[in-house]
């Protein structure tokens, strides 16, 4: 199969919800070596991104977005060590802690980005999803960290990424941590209002924002 169909493929696995398909699909990725950046953007992405649309449009419903979103969790699961193992040689970039905050379950673009930094360098510290904000801050102070990064996918839980910028601010702690926001109502004004120090509309961007906050 070449790489092409097999993006097709892992696309339509994802949007039908065949969980075995996109698992053996990103299995066939490793073993022909593919470029799993590549298959993550140009395969899983799309089809996650046209469930959403099928949700906007009322044709899908919470139960096939669950299972679609397992289809990515499955692949994801696949890729993670190997993305890891590519890295192994390399030294750490910075420390991040992430997390979507609290109220939130969305993960599957909080994952994403985790990945994406992990595979480029970064150690990361995945505090999982719907994560209250004193975590991430006594995470952040007892690991050292670089970075925090806060993925908010509600309009209602982005207020907690400003709320976690005014706690670092009443702890003294503010510019400690450079702190990036994300998520799909979040946007570069929001960042901007908030006092964050960078925001990415999608993981590779993210990698960027933060490789450029490293270099400032
Ligand atoms: C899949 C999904 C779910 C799944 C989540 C599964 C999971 N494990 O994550 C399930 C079914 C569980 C779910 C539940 C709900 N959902 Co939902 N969900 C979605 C959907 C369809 C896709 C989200 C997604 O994964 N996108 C794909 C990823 C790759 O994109 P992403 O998350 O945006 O992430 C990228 C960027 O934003 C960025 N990024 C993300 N985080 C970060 C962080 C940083 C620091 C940076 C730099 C970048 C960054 O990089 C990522 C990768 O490229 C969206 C629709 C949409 N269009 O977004 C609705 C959506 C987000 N959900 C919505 C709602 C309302 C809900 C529910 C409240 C529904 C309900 N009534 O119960 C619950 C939430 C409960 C809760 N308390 O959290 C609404 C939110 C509306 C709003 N304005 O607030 C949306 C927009 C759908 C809609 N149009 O109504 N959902």
């Amino acid at each position: 199969m070449d790489k092409e169909e097999l993006f097709d493929k892992m696309e339509k696995a994802i949007i039908e919800g065949d969980k075995e398909e996109a698992e053996s699909l990103a299995k066939e990725a490793v073993k022909e070596n593919l470029d799993l950046n590549e298959v993550i953007e140009k395969g899983c992405v799309p089809g996650i991104q046209k469930v959403g649309d099928l949700w906007e449009k009322g044709e899908y419903f919470l139960p096939e977005l669950i299972t679609s979103a397992e289809c990515m969790k499955a692949a994801m699961e696949v890729f993670k060590p190997e993305l890891k193992k590519a890295n192994i040689e390399t030294r750490s970039y910075g420390k991040i802690v992430i997390g979507t905050v609290e109220g939130d379950i969305h993960d599957i673009g909080k994952n994403l980005v985790a990945s994406m930094l992990s595979a480029n360098g970064f150690e990361v510290i995945d505090l999982g999803a719907d994560v209250k904000l004193e975590k991430f801050i006594e995470k952040s102070e007892a690991e050292n960290a670089d970075f925090i990064c806060l993925s908010a996918l509600l309009t209602t839980t982005m207020l907690g990424q400003k709320k976690a910028i005014e706690m670092l601010k009443e702890k003294n702690l503010f510019g400690r941590f450079k702190v990036l926001v994300g998520g799909a109502p979040v946007n570069q004004k929001w960042a901007n209002d908030i006092g964050a120090d960078g925001y990415a509309e999608n993981a590779m961007i993210a990698v960027k924002a933060v490789k450029k906050l490293i270099e400032e």
